[in-house]
């Protein structure tokens, strides 16, 4: 038997801060999983290194589904980002470590591929409409058939998604919580004209998709969908703070602009009342939020009797190795949708070893045995961890707003 001999919990930072968790097996074998929770890195680190771990060493490394189960119905303590983001970690190593035993890539055990690409989206964004415009193009340019458009908003310049055209967004980039704003009624005035100008500019060649990043009413959101119903957004992305799933009803009666819901959420529990009422058309719970392989498959499978399909988060908090096993279900499922794909700094790909690569659109993942992450341990000791936290936002009197 190949028992779990060794895990190792490894903070690093090139360019942002990393978690990632490596499994050593009895018989040498080797996984890496992602366990980065942006701006609460050391939380998930230390709920592994004291809680997990211990309890890990000497388990059976085929038994993926039993280590889950132990990982989560055993701790008692359910759900949560923290949890889930851990047991993900273990999750993705142990499939890793699987695929390589099989000399198989990890979606050959997952069924197979049932495409022959994950078509991604990639981020347009600018500090006024002219740079977000220009930015759309190098995008469409670059090949991608998906592209996100976010632009800064007058009167808030530092509106969520809005930064200089070209460059890496990042929103975790204080060492204490940044103060950003916010206004609705300017959004609501603005953001829609802004998508606008993106199809009188380049048409219907692309799909856009928009974030609206939680900071609505299902009121006014429901003003939102209705407003750019012509311009057939692919989807507008969490419209409403997502606890709130009744919100998802109110909205859903409002407008026929398809929702996409799901990155903080992190167990089939709590997606659930919005897959199966039919509340959204994507859920996009991520593989290291959300439980890992295992978890996310039963997600994606409840959803594919909703038509729900799959979107899932894919920033650049989220490591190559988190995309890497994302891309192994994306390929496999029936009910795939899209996969969000935000370049990482050249930094990030000095630590992180890669296989997939961008062509045409899509994201073709590693042929490699395993999940096709190669993570190079010195190079991450060059990048020692950087405190840093996501901004908060607060309205024009001072009110903390959703961020
Ligand atoms: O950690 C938070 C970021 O990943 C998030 O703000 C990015 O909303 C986001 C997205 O859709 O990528
Ligand atoms: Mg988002």
């Amino acid at each position: 038997m190949d028992r779990i001999e060794r895990c190792d919990v490894i903070v690093c930072s090139p360019g942002r801060n990393f978690v990632t968790l490596k499994i050593t097996t009895s018989d040498g074998l080797v996984g890496w999983g992602d366990a980065t929770l942006n701006g609460r890195e050391l939380s998930v680190a230390a709920y592994l290194s004291e809680h997990v771990v211990p309890a890990l060493i000497g388990h059976d490394a085929s038994r993926i589904g039993d280590v889950w189960q132990f990982l989560y119905r055993g701790a008692y303590w359910r759900r949560g980002p923290v949890t889930m983001t851990a047991i993900a970690a273990v999750d993705c190593a142990l499939w890793d470590i699987k695929g390589k035993r099989a000399g198989l890539p990890v979606y050959e055990l997952l069924g197979g591929k049932a495409r022959e690409g994950v078509l991604v989206y990639g981020h347009a964004t600018g500090h006024d409409v002219a740079e977000m415009l220009d930015d759309v193009a190098r995008y469409r340019d670059s090949g991608f058939r998906a592209i996100r458009a976010q632009a800064a908003i007058t009167g808030i310049p530092n509106a969520y998604g809005a930064h200089t055209a070209g460059g890496v967004y990042d929103p975790a980039d204080g060492s204490l919580p940044a103060v950003t704003n916010w206004d609705t009624p300017a959004y609501l005035e603005q953001a829609p004209a802004y998508l606008r100008a993106v199809r009188e500019r380049f048409g219907f060649s692309f799909e856009l998709l928009h974030d609206c990043h939680h900071r609505m009413t299902p009121n006014e959101a429901g003003q939102f969908g209705r407003s750019v119903e012509d311009l057939r957004l692919f989807w507008m992305e969490d419209p409403v703070p997502a606890e709130n799933q009744e919100g998802y009803r109110l909205l859903r009666s409002r407008t026929s602009t398809p929702i996409a819901t799901g990155e903080v959420l992190n167990s089939i529990w709590d997606v659930q009342t919005l897959i199966t009422e039919q509340l959204i058309d994507y859920v996009r719970t991520s593989v290291s939020h959300s439980g890992g392989i295992t978890h996310l498959r039963r997600i994606f499978d409840l959803a594919a009797l909703y038509h729900v399909r799959s979107g899932s988060h894919g920033a650049t908090d989220l490591s190559p190795a988190s995309l890497s096993a994302a891309l192994a279900l994306d390929i496999t499922i029936p009910n795939f949708g899209i996969q969000e794909f935000m370049e990482h700094r050249p930094e990030t790909m000095e630590v992180f070893r890669v296989g997939y690569r961008f062509e045409d659109g899509y994201l073709i993942p590693s042929e490699a045995p395993g999940l096709g992450i190669e993570f190079d341990e010195e190079a991450a000791k060059r990048f020692p961890y950087d405190r840093k936290y996501l901004p908060v936002a607060r309205l024009a009197d001072g009110t903390l707003s959703d961020w």
